[in-house]
């Protein structure tokens, strides 16, 4: 549909939810004559969206119109210390620690102190840090970016959620491309490998139902027994971090047993003698033991998943977000080139279709600005997952030398709640605690995060700025338009960081840009303005804002992508044996090694307890937590620590008793959920705001700064603990 068409006294207008989430949804916006939404719903034109939004978003306007939002600037008081406030929406607390000021005061006054402190520190003592709370391409990373290379602060090393998956996949295939949505119903077995399709990717779900309906099985290989696994014909309740284990065994039965496509790895393929070498040691019943299944399961899958065609793999990040995920994900990604189901339409694998979107980010980012600072080069680069280390000596790992130099002296932080979702939280506490850290915080509420600010600036959300938008579970471009005015005196990131670059003194004229002409440059047309970038030749800046949202276009067609090749790898085969991990002295084939937080690993004496700190299905991340209606959603699981009656009764908990959950990083309290949704051995909790938590820290006090295999992200999933009675 067009950007918005006028119904009687109301307008509609097409945006796209920018929550982090893969289905980037089209979301129909109805205005009403006064300029105030009044109802949002899915899209029933656009294929994946199917006119339905997921529970959080369907009550979007809560959202945007809550009493919570943050209205104004708001400055720190003098002599109120930074630390938690209090729950939020507690009216008035917060004037209690902050003082409102005008927009022009608060951006003169940082765009001060950030240019001191950069010339008393060097400017990469200052570190920007941003994720995903909007992954609109213009509000994720754009004028942002050019400020901060102008300026000469810290890159951020983007890590805490998809690196190590996204980096394993792409040594296998070259490119993050993927089975798309529209494909699945033609599968006939559906691999649900560390992915909570219904919980966090529920567009998928449809066309899941519907290959069930033409007789396609659905397994889910979960530590957890999510939504989607509890509708699963099989569950498989692996053991956590142990499925570079599982996939090699899979991978031996398959070849023990013939069951490859000879034709597909010739053709394809590097490296199937060493991998088929490495593989025999894989036998079922060794697998069993690191997994906690039987070698008949695993024989059982091993078979059903070669045999059957099509099939596919919907894999998520759960499986990377431990210390050796990115080897797991790398031999999860194999077995589809093993069997060849990339040949069959509906067959394959799909974890990101991040890479089909070849924006012009050179246009967008201009990296090219750091000549141009005061460093005259590109800066050093913080990975984000290490925040407790970049901050304090209490994030240092053992073994490791103190944090960087220069030491960090202002944190601008936007499109995250570091406080809430960083691990090591105690450590990064510690950090934002520092009385000489300048912390400046852009958010549409008052998080946990916000009560460390200097300076705390009121953001929009997506229904009150344009933006243009890819995706990372579907093929569609779509532009995402301004439906209502900004909320309070609330501002977007593109109109945040353009003001201050012009309070800086940066007078290059693109930081002038608007948000359309920032679309067209992320859309690079030629002189009959249609796009340079590849897929995306069919589209103009025009079409695309009158039909909201275009399909990319392949040559070697979307539906299939690695059916044929080459592929971009440095053999331009899909690569067993990686010739880039050779190169790096690495092991080039995947091998299974136990994470040091793990029932395998040197501490388990100590704790004893595998902890999975997960996603809520009513939240995203630790956005939505902090509203009532999506609050109650989640109210059984709430503050609860999941474990097995047989763990339960070891430690003489009953279900409903107060405990204690620790290891040498931190202590929570919760209360226990006594509940066969995980084995013995394991124990889950939920993400949540730290302050709505009973003694005000969340499960990121309980994880740690360790780094993956690959990628070099963070390892929610690799945690021990040990847990009591109080
Ligand atoms: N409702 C909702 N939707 C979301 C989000 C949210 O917070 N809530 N978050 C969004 C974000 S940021 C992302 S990145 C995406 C992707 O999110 P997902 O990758 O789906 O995220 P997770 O829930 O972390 O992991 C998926 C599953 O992996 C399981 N898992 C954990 N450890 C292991 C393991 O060692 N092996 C195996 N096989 N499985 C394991 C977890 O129990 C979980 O059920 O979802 C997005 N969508
Ligand atoms: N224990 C545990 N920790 C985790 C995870 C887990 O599964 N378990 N998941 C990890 C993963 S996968 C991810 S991706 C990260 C996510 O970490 P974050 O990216 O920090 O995600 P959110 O918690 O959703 O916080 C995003 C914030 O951005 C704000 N925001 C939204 N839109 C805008 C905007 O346009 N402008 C500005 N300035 N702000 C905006 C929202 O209000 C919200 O507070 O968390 C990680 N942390
Ligand atoms: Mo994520």
């Amino acid at each position: 549909m067009a950007a918005a068409t006028q119904t009687g006294p109301f307008r509609i207008v097409y945006t796209v939810c920018s929550h982090d989430c893969p289905d980037s949804c089209a979301v129909l916006v109805t205005v009403n004559s006064e300029g105030r939404a009044v109802k949002v719903q899915g899209d029933p034109a656009h294929p994946v969206t199917q006119g339905f939004l997921c529970g959080k978003v369907a009550k979007y306007l809560d959202r945007v119109y809550s009493p919570q939002r943050i209205l104004h600037p708001l400055r720190r008081k003098p002599g109120i210390p930074k630390g938690p406030l209090g729950k939020t929406g507690e009216k008035g607390r917060e004037l209690e620690a902050f003082e409102p000021i005008t927009w022009d005061e608060a951006l003169a006054a940082i765009a001060s102190r950030l240019q001191q402190i950069a010339a008393t520190h060097g400017p990469e003592s200052i570190l920007p840090y941003s994720y995903a709370g909007t992954i609109g391409l213009l509000g994720y990373g754009s004028m942002d970016r050019r400020f901060f290379h102008r300026l000469g602060a810290s890159q951020l090393d983007r890590t805490i959620c998809a690196e190590a998956g996204g980096q394993a996949f792409k040594l296998v295939y070259g490119k993050k491309l993927g089975t798309p949505n529209e494909e699945f119903p033609k599968s006939r077995l559906i691999l649900a490998w560390g992915a909570n399709i219904h919980g966090t990717n529920v567009h998928l779900w449809p066309f899941v139902e519907q290959a069930r309906r033409n007789g396609a099985r659905l397994i889910v290989i979960d530590p957890y027994r999510t939504r989607t696994a509890a509708l699963a014909d099989w569950h498989i309740s692996i053991r956590p971090g142990t499925d570079a284990a599982l996939a090699l065994g899979l991978m031996h039965v398959i070849l023990r047993e013939g069951l490859q496509d000879q034709h597909y790895i010739d053709e394809m393929t590097h490296g199937f003698a060493p991998l088929s070498e490495r593989v025999r040691a894989y036998t079922p019943e060794r697998v069993a033991q690191i997994t906690g299944l039987t070698p008949a399961e695993i024989e059982q899958l091993a078979r059903e998943y070669a045999t059957t065609k099509p099939a596919v793999i919907r894999m998520n990040y759960g499986v990377q977000r431990s210390e050796n995920g990115g080897t797991a994900v790398r031999a999860i990604a194999m077995l589809p080139a093993l069997t060849g189901a990339w040949r069959h339409l509906g067959g394959g694998a799909q974890l990101s279709m991040s890479g089909a979107f070849q924006w012009n980010s050179a246009a967008i980012e201009r990296p090219d600005l750091a000549l141009a600072s005061p460093l005259g080069r590109l800066a050093r680069v913080v990975n984000m997952s290490r925040l407790g280390h970049a901050l304090t000596e209490l994030g240092t790992l053992p073994g490791e030398g103190p944090a960087n130099n220069p030491r960090v002296h202002a944190l601008f932080v936007y499109n995250s709640n570091p406080a809430a979702i960083a691990p090591n939280q105690n450590a990064v506490r510690a950090g934002l605690q520092r009385p000489d850290l300048f912390t400046v915080v852009h958010e549409q509420f008052l998080t946990d995060t916000t009560d460390y600010a200097d300076f705390v600036l009121p953001a929009t959300t997506f229904l009150e700025h344009t933006d243009i938008q890819g995706a990372y579970g579907h093929y569609f471009v779509q532009q995402s338009n301004q439906a209502i005015a900004p909320v309070g005196e609330s501002r977007s990131n593109v109109w945040l960081f353009s003001q201050l670059a012009q309070r800086c003194g940066f007078t290059e004229p693109c930081f002038g840009d608007t948000p359309e002409e920032m679309i067209r440059q992320a859309l690079n047309p030629d002189a009959t303005g249609h796009s340079q970038n590849p897929g995306m030749e069919h589209i103009t800046a025009e079409s695309l804002a009158a039909e909201g949202h275009i399909h990319l276009q392949f040559p070697e067609g979307a539906a299939r992508p690695f059916q044929s090749g080459p592929v971009p790898t440095p053999t331009g085969r899909i690569e067993f044996y990686s010739e880039t991990l050779a190169a790096a002295g690495e092991d080039p084939l995947p091998a299974f090694i136990p994470p040091t937080e793990s029932r395998l690993g040197p501490d388990a004496a100590r704790f004893p307890l595998e902890f999975l700190p997960r996603k809520a299905d009513n939240y995203m991340n630790s956005t939505f937590a902090n509203l009532d209606g999506h609050r109650k959603m989640e109210a059984t699981t709430n503050h609860r620590l999941e474990i097995h009656p047989a763990d339960a009764a070891a430690r003489g908990i009953q279900d409903g008793d107060p405990i204690r959950i620790w290891n040498d990083r931190g202590t929570l309290n919760l209360t226990a959920l006594v509940s066969e949704k995980v084995n013995p051995g394991v124990v889950a909790s939920r993400l949540d705001w730290a302050k709505l938590t009973p003694g005000g820290q969340n499960v990121n006090s309980l994880t740690s700064e360790r780094l993956t295999d690959i990628g070099q992200a963070a390892t929610f999933y690799s945690t021990l603990v040990e847990v009591a009675k109080v």
